[in-house]
């Protein structure tokens, strides 16, 4: 792993935004669907997932065979999971309040979940039930009613049987075996057997990342994600184990996934070197790990631990991990980081699988702005304005003066309607 000097690292990273052949593959996807409905779903997954299937939902049968695959341990791991995860996110909850001014005016803010959510599994590889957890309770959570999910199914025409156990440990019943960005179009659009989302959340791949992007503004997306990262700030009391184990955990997630330490301490820099080499040459993921450590790895020198937060704040890691002597009185110093660890006991796959954060984290220093997946990605607000005569007569000439001023005549007479009302009956007593 490079080690260098930090004001010579250039940590961009470019965001995947297609070849032009992808993005018009991923147009005329949705305008089939759009169009064919069930019938384009039909050929697209015989295409691309090689089967046909007639009824796309997963039936209970299926859901109950499933439930016969996975392991007792791996089903109570999940659902302890899924408490820690429902715990934390409970406290997310945001209440409706309002108002009331002593003139009688009352104003409020009336906070309601969305109807219809979707929740989109990547296949292969790829399907983390984990991540059906992290996407599903959430949701569930904030109380949308509907959540549903899809996800392409294998060539056996069948879902991952862990998937569908996280989905029933999440409550979520409803279950489509469509992927791709055929999928997306299915959930933006609507067709025969799946109706139409308000919301579209979770990972996908080059294609479901587009079509995102495409039809985003038609129903609301969660964020376009890139490849996990991590972020390690450590000084000389920091384990070289721990911290080469921890880098390469998410080195390990994709080629392009950046690990990056940054440290003052020279020798520390040098023991995780070593360490990183070592614990790599027998990781199962070898190659994507080894390529990601080459590629978007680094180890990066600084003089003082200010100016390894000032570094840290520059990236803004999906992932940042704190381990020095006192984590706690530094935190203030953080600025940008989608999700904080701090001390050696908080290895990020803690995170990823178990404390009950959420793991679905803005990355690609997107973190400057945005936040971690919650409760408030499943809810919408509602301005609510009960306005009082008192303050209508009060305030009614200074909303004509603006409606005026900006030409909007037909506004400052709705005012006016009841400003003359409320002269007349002074005159009148
Ligand atoms: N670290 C990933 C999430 C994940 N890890 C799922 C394991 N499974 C994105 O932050
Ligand atoms: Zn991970």
């Amino acid at each position: 792993m490079r080690i260098m000097a930090a004001s010579e690292f250039d940590g961009k990273r470019s965001v995947e935004s297609g070849t032009r052949e992808q993005q018009e593959a991923v147009r005329a996807i949705l305008t089939d669907v759009r169009e064919r409905k069930d019938e384009a779903l039909r050929e697209y997954t015989e295409r691309f997932d090689r089967v046909r299937l007639e009824q796309f939902r997963v039936t209970e049968a299926e859901f109950a065979e499933a439930n016969g695959q996975v392991s007792a341990q791996v089903k109570a791991a999940l659902e302890e999971a899924a408490e820690n995860i429902r715990d934390y996110h409970s406290r997310q909850v945001r209440q409706s309040w309002f108002v009331t001014k002593e003139s009688g005016t009352m104003l409020g803010q009336l906070v309601r979940p969305l109807q219809r959510a979707g929740l989109y599994v990547p296949g292969g590889t790829a399907a983390y039930p984990s991540s059906v957890l992290m996407n599903a309770i959430p949701a569930k959570i904030a109380g949308v009613p509907e959540v549903v999910i899809t996800t392409p199914p294998g060539a056996d025409g069948k879902v991952n049987p862990a998937i569908l156990v996280a989905a029933q440990i999440a409550g979520v019943t409803e279950i489509y075996k469509v992927g791709g960005a055929q999928a997306i179009a299915a959930l933006t659009y609507g067709t025969e057997q799946i109706r139409a989302v308000d919301k579209i959340v979770g990972p996908g791949n080059i294609f479901v990342a587009l079509a995102k992007r495409e039809v985003f503004g038609l129903v609301s997306i969660d964020m376009v994600a890139g490849p996990s990262e991590i972020a390690v700030l450590a000084d000389e009391t920091a384990n070289p184990r721990y911290v080469a184990a921890d880098l390469l955990s998410q080195a390990e997630h994709d080629p392009m996934s950046a690990a990056i330490l940054v440290t003052a301490s020279q020798e520390l820099a040098e023991q995780v070197a070593v360490e990183v080499e070592r614990q790599l040459a027998d990781l199962p993921r070898h190659a994507i790990a080894a390529a990601a450590i080459r590629d978007y790895g680094a180890i990066l020198l600084v003089k003082d631990l200010d100016e390894g937060f000032a570094v840290i704040n520059q990236i803004a890691p999906e992932h940042l991990e704190i381990m020095i002597a006192e984590p706690f009185a530094q935190l203030g110093k953080v600025q940008n980081a989608g999700a904080i660890f701090l001390g050696p006991y908080s290895s990020e796959p803690v995170g990823d699988y178990f404390a009950g954060t959420n793991h679905v984290i803005p990355t690609n220093g997107t973190a400057r702005f945005s936040s971690p997946l919650s409760v408030d990605d499943f809810i919408k607000k509602s301005s609510v304005i009960s306005y009082s005569k008192h303050d209508l007569r009060k305030n009614g000439q200074k909303i004509v003066t603006l409606a005026e001023q900006e030409g909007l005549a037909g506004h400052g007479r709705a005012i006016a309607e009841r400003l003359r009302d409320f002269e007349r009956e002074e005159q009148e007593c």
